[in-house]
């Protein structure tokens, strides 16, 4: 309290009033108070922060009123610790939740703006890398939406995901300086940083007769908190992202610095704003990388002594902390968190072991999001030991009582104990941090049915006998405000005449449009707006990257990170068969269903794998694309730098999406989802959450193929000769032999050697198992294509029976099953 007296300032703040004329004039007096401009001096970039700021000046009151309340309520909130938030655009959402847009609209336009110019400016803040760090972004979203209080910490990286271009065919990656232009969503608070230490060693010391441990770092950061308004749809619900850049505590050592040594002076500042300088741009595959580590421990750090000190009220009780909190864990990267908060319960709180560990136990929760065995991040000892000493300490004793507990329950079965140890031996001594989480959280989570049965069965089955019922299913979801109502506006005003409004927060209620998929007049509705998407798309291609989306074609969509699990390969194969099949005669050019097929896909810089399979995409599009003998059948287009702005543009006009993982690898996808809601229809394999939307769609409105993930199990276990299939498939093997030749790189047989080696006597991923399913699946898709009426109804119904995947319905699973916060405030 500062003790004021004026009654305005202890009145709460107003938002402007909602009018064209209250908008244009907070406008005008953004640009001049903020960027220190008149209209007519204005540019473009200006015009973007002053509405960005307008935006926000709306929002805030609801903001600050939200804070005040859930610090006296105290309500148990949710916080989410990711290492990614891949939040697209903020501009349009904003507007949306706030229920701004035609306000806005006509106020600029009042102005002389257009602001679909505007819109256009706005550099998508990058923080994420595919799948993992876009839910992320949804789960915020629908807790909002749902009045959840909720606090998402991550990291604000000065620079995202890269920006991929394309040189001769092959990837090349440009930085992303998202900040470069300035940031109008955020409100930093320097003042307000956190100390984060590393390094050093630990000590015992003697606190009134009993020996305790505690840590003397070596060195410290300063964390600085950055925070964004999280608005829900229309409710006046703002939650708060909260996400940390890192600063050197002492930026200059000014005795080093007369000394004339400015590079020394600066070396050190260097050295710790490395922290928070960039996203790893890793899916999947995480590399044994200190500063990674450190990243992790710098912004869990943060959060958790965020919470202790600042979302509390001064005497909270910490008993009672299970009922006031918990901390979801966005799959390992910030598991760090469970011995950090450990150790600030023991060592800085005084609390003892037994009461601080039944308290952790309760207040985190682990969610995994791979089966990929490389993708299960451990941290060697030696590292570990180094950056965080007090913390390998705390984790070797949650070991040990946990090991004495397994020992209690199994008997001395070593090999389980060896299996089940966090710590494991080889091929070096580490920390394996799936196994921390299990231990430590109250619940462990899959992120699709078919994901969480494996990892139940396969991944952690000795954890799962052992802590039964800690092990559940939540199946993801993608949020409808983005990816329907904003991507698709066409299709959403479609689905409101015909149901009313409410849908896009009750999305089960899509089920009535099923009537209408048997109304020929809907029918033809829908089908316009699809061709509508498709012309708007070709739009944006023109725009962007000089590409032609033909009229009358198929869209084939094939977009998510490169990685050889998710298989573009197959998709490219199938491609090279249709293209052999037509230039060798096999089969005529008029009987062939026009097709585009569209890429978008980013490879991690350092998987040469997928960045061969970029360049042999590129390749075959530019062969196919120039070939006059294809001409107006196949066509092969892959925008480089797909990003969740393109994906806004794309997936509402595609009629077929691509789902084609080899099963048992894809966790769960949400791309799919994001598909099947705005009317494609799937090709894919028993995989993920492939199955549960197959599951709702019916085997009629979805193509299924390929080995089943039992399947695939059993013929590894028979003994995969990949070069078997090669040989007994003359389609496949065309098609192979033809990449072989050269034809798609200039006669130069070595460009493409490796894939053809890696295919014919590697294949991890089965490629060539699942070929001959694939090309027949894609033959009945184009025979379903080709009755038109039949596949807009088949779409429709995607869309109707497709409510599920809501990422609303997601919290409202996770809040039944782990969470157990009250459903709203
Ligand atoms: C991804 C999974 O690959 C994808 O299947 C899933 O839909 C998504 O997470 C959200 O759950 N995993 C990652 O991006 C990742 O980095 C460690 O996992």
């Amino acid at each position: 309290s500062t003790g004021a007296t004026h009654p305005l300032a202890l009145a709460p703040v107003i938002a402007p009033p909602s009018t064209v004329d209250g908008f244009v004039r907070e406008f005008l007096q953004n640009l001049n108070l903020e960027r220190g401009v008149t209209l007519s001096a204005s540019n473009p970039n200006d015009r973007y922060i002053a509405l960005a700021y307008t935006v926000r000046d709306y929002l805030v009151a609801r903001w600050l009123e939200d804070q005040r309340r859930q610090r006296e309520t105290q309500a148990k909130g949710v916080c989410y610790l990711s290492a990614e938030y891949l939040l697209g655009r903020q501009l349009d959402n904003n507007l949306l939740a706030s229920g701004l847009t035609d306000i806005a609209t006509d106020a600029l336009a009042a102005c002389g703006i257009d602001i679909g110019e505007l819109r256009e400016l706005e550099v998508e803040p990058g923080l994420g890398n595919g799948g993992l760090g876009r839910l992320a972004a949804c789960f915020i979203d629908s807790l909002a939406t749902m009045s959840v209080p909720n606090v998402g910490y991550g990291i604000r990286y000065e620079y995202g995901i890269f920006r991929q271009t394309f040189v001769g065919g092959q990837q090349v990656e440009q930085p992303d300086a998202w900040l470069s232009l300035g940031s109008p969503w955020e409100f930093p608070h320097p003042e307000a940083a956190q100390t984060i230490s590393f390094g050093g060693h630990t000590e015992t010391y003697d606190d009134g007769g009993v020996t305790r441990n505690r840590w003397v770092p070596g060195w410290d950061v300063e964390a600085v908190p950055y925070n964004y308004m999280v608005p829900g749809y229309q409710n006046g619900r703002v939650n708060t992202l909260r996400l940390w850049s890192a600063k050197a505590t002492n930026s200059f050592d000014l005795r080093v610095f007369n000394s004339g040594d400015y590079e020394e002076a600066v070396r050190a500042q260097t050295f710790a704003e490395n922290i928070s300088k960039v996203l790893y741009p890793e899916d999947s595959t995480p590399q044994g990388k200190e500063l990674r580590l450190q990243q992790q421990y710098f912004f869990v750090a943060a959060s958790i002594r965020d919470f202790l000190d600042h979302q509390l009220l001064p005497d909270f009780d910490l008993t009672k902390l299970p009922e006031r909190v918990i901390f979801q864990l966005n799959d390992t990267h910030p598991v760090i968190a469970v011995p950090e908060f450990m150790r600030v319960l023991t060592d800085e709180k005084g609390m003892d072991w037994d009461a601080a560990w039944a308290i952790t136990q309760q207040c985190f929760a682990y969610t995994c999001h791979t089966l990929l065995p490389e993708a299960l991040e451990v941290w060697s000892v030696d590292l570990l030991g180094r950056l965080l000493p007090r913390h390998l300490e705390i984790i070797y004793r949650i070991n040990e009582e946990f090991l004495v507990a397994v020992r209690e329950r199994f008997g001395d079965d070593e090999m389980r104990i060896r299996n089940m140890s966090i710590i494991s031996e080889f091929p070096e001594r580490s920390v394996r941090m799936a196994y921390l989480a299990t231990v430590a959280g109250a619940k462990v989570n899959g992120v699709a049915e078919l994901h969480s049965q494996l990892l139940r069965d396969k991944v952690l089955p000795d954890f799962d006998e052992f802590y039964p019922g800690k092990f559940t299913n939540v199946t993801n979801g993608i949020t409808p405000r983005r990816f329907v109502r904003l991507a698709n506006p066409q299709l959403s005003g479609l689905i409101t005449e015909a149901l009313g409004g409410g849908w896009l927060t009750d999305m089960e209620r899509l089920r009535e449009l099923e009537a209408y998929a048997e109304d020929p007049d809907f029918r033809a509705a829908f089908a316009e707006v699809k061709a509508a998407n498709k012309r708007r798309l070709n739009d944006v291609l023109l725009a962007r990257d000089g590409f032609e989306v033909s009229d009358g074609h198929m869209l084939d969509v094939m977009v998510k990170r490169l990685h050889e699990y998710k298989r573009q390969m197959l998709k490219l194969l199938h491609i090279v068969t249709a293209y052999e099949g037509i230039v060798s005669g096999a089969v005529a050019a008029s009987d062939v269903q026009p097709r585009t097929f569209i890429f978008g896909a980013k490879a991690a810089p350092g998987y040469a794998m997928a960045k061969r399979i970029i360049h042999l995409i590129n390749a075959v599009g530019s062969v196919v694309n120039d070939d006059p003998r294809v001409e107006g059948r196949l066509k092969v287009l892959f925008p480089p730098n797909y990003n969740v702005t393109l994906a806004e543009r794309l997936i509402p006009a595609a009629d077929l999406s691509e789902q084609i993982s080899l099963a048992g690898k894809e966790a769960s996808g949400t791309g799919n989802m994001k598909f099947a809601l705005n009317g494609a229809l799937t090709i894919g394999t028993d995989d993920g959450a492939n199955v549960e939307i197959r599951q709702l769609v019916g085997d009629d409105n979805f193509f299924l193929f390929g080995m089943s993930e039992p399947e695939v199990e059993g013929l590894w276990a028979r003994g995969y000769k990949p070069s078997e299939f090669y040989q007994a498939d003359d389609h496949l093997r065309r098609a192979i032999d033809l990449i072989a030749s050269g034809a798609f790189s200039d006669g130069d047989k070595s460009v493409f050697e490796p894939i053809v080696s890696n295919l014919l006597y590697d294949d991890r991923f089965m490629v060539l198992a699942d070929y001959s399913a694939y090309i027949d699946a894609q033959a009945k898709v184009d025979a379903a294509y080709a009755d038109q009426d039949a596949w807009t109804r088949s779409a429709i119904l995607n869309v109707a029976r497709c409510g599920f995947f809501s990422s609303d319905r997601s919290m409202r699973d996770y809040i039944e099953r782990i969470w157990h916060t009250p459903p709203s405030l």
